[in-house]
C-alpha cells in the first residue's frame, strides 16, 4: 500500500505553520512580521537569544598565497574582529577563491571540524572548478564544541545573563561575521554567498541562514535531530539524547522538550521556513539512522507552504518518501538522498555546488 505525504504528516500533529495569531490564515504581506515570530520563538526555546550585529568587521591579512592549487587560487588567512561588551574578539578564517575567473565568484562561508584545507569535508579543488570560493571558518575557533561553562571563545565577551546563546547560534553568529567581511570585498557575487555545514555544523547553517537574509543559499548536510529533522515521530537521535550529551549547544529551555516533543509549540519545519523564500538545500545519506533521512524529507515538505506564500516554488517532490539517488531541485527547498554513512561527501558537494 502506498502512503501518500500527507497523510504521514498529519499523523505527525505538527504546530501550524502560516497562521496569524488569531489563528487565521498568514497572507503574503505578514509574512516578514511572522518569519519574526518564528525566530524569536526559536530563540527563546531552542537555540537562545544573540547580541545584535556588531557595527563593523574588521580584517587583517596574516599570509597571501596567490598560487595555490596548481595556481587556480588564492589563499588568504585572515583575522576578523569586532567590537563586543568585553572588548575586541577576534578569529581567524581562511579564503580561497579562485584566480583569473572574470567575473565575482559565488562563496560558500563553510563552517568545520577541522581548520584544514582541503580537508576530507572540503574537496577544495572541485569547489574551485565550479568557480565558487570558500571562507572556512574552525567552529572552535569561536566557541570551543565542549562544556566550558561558557568561559571561553566568543561566549565570554557577552554577558550571559543578557543573551542565551548556545553553541550552535555562537557558531552561526560568526558566520555572520564572516559575511559581513565577504559583502566589503569586490570580488564577491552577493547575491550567491551560501552557508555551508555537516551534522551539528548542518544545524549551524540553517540557523545561520534563518537567522540571516543575506546569505541566499543553506547547505544543511545530515544535520537530523534540532536541524532539518521534525522532531515529532523522528526515529534515532531525540530531543532527550541531544539535550543530555550537547546540553551546551542550546539554551536551558530546550531540555523541557526532552521527552515531550509533542509539546513544542513549533518543529524543526519552522526553523526551514524562516529562510523563505531563499534556497535551503537540506542533504541526507541513506545509513545516517540517526538523522532519520525520512524526519528531515518530512520537514522540507512541511516547510513548503512558507515559499509558495511567496510566490516562489517550495519543495517539490514526488507522493512518496525518499529513496537513494534522489535529488529533487526544482523549488527552493531541495533534497537529496545518496547512499553511504553520515558524512559530508563529495555526492553531497555536487549536489550543492550546482545549487549555488
Ligand atoms: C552526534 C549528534 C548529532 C550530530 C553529530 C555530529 O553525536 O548526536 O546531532 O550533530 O554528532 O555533529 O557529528
Amino acid at each position: 500500500m502506498c502512503i501518500k505525504i500527507n497523510e504521514i504528516l498529519a499523523e505527525r500533529h505538527l504546530p501550524l505553520l502560516l497562521r496569524t495569531s488569531d489563528g487565521g490564515p498568514l497572507k503574503k504581506e505578514g509574512f516578514e512580521a511572522y518569519r519574526a515570530e518564528l525566530l524569536s520563538l526559536l530563540a527563546q526555546e531552542v537555540y537562545g537569544t544573540a547580541p545584535a550585529a556588531p557595527a563593523e568587521v574588521r580584517v587583517s591579512e596574516q599570509k597571501c598565497r596567490p598560487k595555490e592549487f596548481a595556481g587556480k587560487a588564492t589563499v588568504r588567512e585572515l583575522t576578523l574582529s569586532f567590537d563586543t561588551e568585553r572588548g575586541e574578539f577576534s578569529f581567524p578564517v581562511t579564503e580561497v577563491r579562485p584566480n583569473g575567473v572574470p567575473k565575482k565568484c559565488p562563496m560558500f562561508v563553510v563552517l568545520n571540524f577541522r581548520p584544514d584545507i582541503p580537508d576530507k569535508y572540503l574537496p577544495m579543488e572541485e569547489i574551485l572548478d565550479a568557480g565558487c570560493g570558500v571562507l572556512r571558518i574552525y567552529y572552535n575557533d569561536v566557541a570551543l564544541d565542549g562544556d566550558d561553562g561558557f568561559a571561553g571563545g566568543i561566549a565570554a565577551m557577552y554577558d550571559r545573563e543578557r543573551y542565551t546563546w548556545g553553541k550552535l547560534r555562537m557558531w552561526a553568529f560568526a558566520a555572520s561575521r564572516a559575511l559581513d567581511y565577504l559583502l566589503k570585498t569586490d570580488y564577491v557575487d552577493r547575491k550567491r554567498i551560501a552557508v555551508a555545514g555537516h551534522s551539528r555544523l548542518g544545524k549551524t547553517a540553517l540557523l545561520a541562514a534563518a537567522f540571516d537574509t543575506r546569505f541566499s543559499l543553506a547547505c544543511v548536510n545530515n544535520s537530523g535531530c534540532s536541524g532539518a529533522a521534525l522532531s515529532r515521530g523522528k526515529e534515532g537521535e531525540r530531543v532527550r539524547d541531544i539535550t543530555k550529551r550537547f546540553p551546551y549547544w542550546f539554551c536551558e529551555n530546550y531540555k523541557k522538550y526532552a521527552d515531550h516533543e509533542a509539546d513544542m509549540p513549533f518543529d524543526q519545519h519552522f526553523l526551514i521556513a524562516a529562510v523563505a523564500p531563499r534556497r535551503v538545500a537540506v542533504g541526507a545519506a541513506l545509513e545516517d539512522i540517526w538523522a532519520d533521512t525520512d524526519a528531515q524529507y518530512l520537514a522540507c515538505c512541511a516547510a513548503s507552504p512558507a515559499f509558495e506564500l511567496l510566490g516562489k516554488k517550495g519543495f517539490i517532490h514526488p507522493d512518496r518518501l525518499p529513496q537513494p539517488g534522489d535529488f529533487f531541485s526544482a523549488g527552493q527547498i531541495t533534497f537529496h538522498l545518496r547512499e553511504g554513512t553520515h558524512f559530508f561527501s563529495r555526492a553531497d558537494w555536487h549536489c550543492y555546488l550546482s545549487l549555488i
